[in-house]
C-alpha cells in the first residue's frame, strides 16, 4: 500500500493504545503534546520523550521497536492573540517558530494546525443514532440556531438567519428540557477532543465580542502575516505545514472564516509558495460545501497536499450535515483517491522523497462493543477501524486496477 496509514492518538489517556492502532495495520501517528499550554513553545525534550514513546516500547529488555513512526503533528495551537492580532503576537509567533525548529529536529515531517477562531470543529450532537443503530457525529442547523439565538442569546443573531428557520428553532427550543438544553450547550462549546479551548456560556460571549471588529478580510490578513513569518521557518526546519480547513466550512456565530473554500486555499498558498506552506485535504470539512470540487482541488494543488484526511458526510436540506460512512454520503471517495494516488505517482516520477503521503481514517461511527465504552467522539477504535479498513481497500483496487495511469 503506497499511502502512509496514520492513526490518530490523543497521547497517553487515549483510551485507544498504541497497540490497539498497530493493530488496526497503521503504521503512523498523528498526535500532540496536548498537555502544553497555548502558546507556550514545543522543547526538544518533550518532543523527544513523546517519540520515544510511541516508537519504542521500553517496557521490555532490549527495548522493542512498535512499528510505529511519529509521522503527523495535530495540532500545535495557534493561539488566540495570533488570530486577532494583539500586540503581544510577535512574542506568540516567535515561540510558535521554536517550536517548529524543535519539530524540524526530532524529525517528524508535517505538521497540521488550523486558523479558526474560538471554536475548533463544532458539531451539534454527537450521538445521532443511525437506522442500523450505530452513532455519527452530526451538524444540526435548527439546533444550532435554537442555541445562538434563545440559549447564547448572541447580539444580531436572528440577522444570520432567515425568518422560517428562526420559528423552526424556537419550536425546537421550546421543546427541549433542561438536561438537553444543558448537553446541546456543551456540545457546542465545551471543545470536542483535539479542540484545546473550552468555555462557559459568559466567557464565550466576551470571547466573540472581541471579534466584532474583525471581518473576513482583516482576519486573512493575519493569517497572512503569521505565515509569512513561520513558513520560511517550515522550509528551513524541514518541517511542512498543513493547514486544516474550517469545520464546518461557513461562518458560525458570525466570526470570521478563511479557509473554507479553493479560493481560500489558493490565497494562502500563494503568501508564501513553497511545498512546506502545504494543506490538509479533509474530505470531510471541505465536502460539506457543494461549491468545493475536492477531486479539482486535488488536481490543482496536489503537490501541496502535505496529510489527507478522508471521511465522509451527508448534506441535509438545512445546510447541516452528518457524518456518513467513509465510502458514502456526498463525497466521491473512489475520485478523490484516484486524485492523491495520482499525485502520488507524479511524486514518485520526480523523486520526490514524500512521495507517501499521509492519510488517515477520520471520525468514524460508535459501533459495536464501542457504542457501551468511554470513547473519544468520532474517534472510538472500532469505527476507525472500519473506515480505515475500508480506505484501503479502496486504495488497493485502484492501484491494481491500472487507472492512475489513464489521464
Ligand atoms: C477533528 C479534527 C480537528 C483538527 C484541527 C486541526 O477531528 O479534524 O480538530 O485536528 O482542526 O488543527
Amino acid at each position: 500500500m503506497s499511502l502512509e496509514q496514520t492513526w490518530r492518538w490523543y497521547g497517553p489517556s487515549d483510551p485507544v493504545t498504541l497497540q490497539d492502532i498497530r493493530q488496526a495495520g497503521a503504521t503512523g501517528i498523528v498526535t500532540a503534546l496536548h498537555e502544553i499550554p497555548n502558546g507556550e513553545t514545543w522543547s526538544e525534550d518533550a518532543l523527544r520523550e513523546r517519540k520515544r514513546l510511541i516508537e519504542w516500547d521500553d517496557n521490555i529488555t532490549p527495548p522493542k521497536s512498535r512499528g510505529l513512526t511519529w509521522s503527523v503533528i495535530e495540532s500545535i495551537p495557534v493561539h488566540e492573540d495570533i488570530k486577532q492580532a494583539r500586540p503581544n503576537r510577535d512574542k506568540l509567533i516567535e515561540n510558535y517558530i521554536q517550536s517548529i525548529r524543535n519539530v524540524g529536529k526530532v524529525g517528524i515531517p508535517v505538521l497540521c494546525y488550523n486558523f479558526m477562531p474560538v471554536v475548533d470543529w463544532t458539531r451539534t450532537n454527537l450521538k445521532m443514532e443511525l437506522e442500523d443503530g450505530a452513532r455519527a457525529l452530526c451538524f444540526d442547523m435548527t439546533d444550532f440556531v435554537a442555541f445562538d439565538i434563545f440559549m447564547l442569546r448572541r447580539k444580531g443573531a436572528e440577522e444570520s438567519y432567515e425568518g422560517e428557520l428562526i420559528k423552526k428553532a424556537q419550536r425546537r427550543y421550546e421543546s427541549m428540557n433542561r438536561e438537553q438544553r444543558y448537553e446541546l450547550e456543551r456540545t457546542i462549546i465545551a471543545g470536542l477532543p483535539g479542540a484545546e479551548e473550552s468555555y462557559t456560556l459568559e466567557q464565550f460571549q466576551a470571547k466573540l465580542d472581541e471579534y466584532k471588529d474583525i471581518d473576513d478580510t482583516i482576519y486573512r490578513e493575519n493569517l497572512k502575516y503569521f505565515l509569512e513569518r513561520v513558513a520560511p521557518v517550515a522550509e528551513e526546519s524541514g518541517v511542512k505545514l498543513a493547514i486544516h480547513p474550517d469545520d464546518p466550512p461557513f461562518s458560525l456565530f458570525g466570526l470570521p472564516r478563511v479557509v473554507s473554500t479553493e479560493k481560500d486555499l489558493k490565497y494562502l498558498l500563494g503568501v508564501y509558495d513553497s511545498i512546506y506552506n502545504g494543506f490538509t485535504l479533509c474530505t470531510g470539512s471541505y465536502g460539506v460545501r457543494a461549491d468545493n470540487d475536492l477531486v479539482g482541488m486535488v488536481k490543482r494543488h496536489g503537490a501541496k497536499l502535505n496529510f489527507a484526511h478522508l471521511r465522509s458526510t451527508q448534506r441535509d436540506e438545512l445546510n447541516g450535515f452528518h457524518e456518513a460512512s467513509h465510502l458514502q454520503g456526498d463525497v466521491d471517495m473512489y475520485g478523490v483517491m484516484l486524485a492523491i494516488l495520482k499525485e502520488q505517482r507524479k511524486r514518485q516520477a520526480v523523486y520526490r522523497p514524500d512521495h507517501s503521503i499521509p492519510m488517515r481514517a477520520d471520525h468514524g461511527h460508535t459501533i459495536l462493543d464501542d457504542l457501551d465504552k468511554k470513547t473519544n467522539p468520532g474517534y472510538s477504535a472500532i469505527g476507525l477501524l472500519r473506515g480505515m479498513a475500508e480506505l484501503r481497500g479502496l486504495e488497493l483496487g485502484i492501484e491494481r486496477s491500472g487507472a492512475v495511469f489513464n489521464d
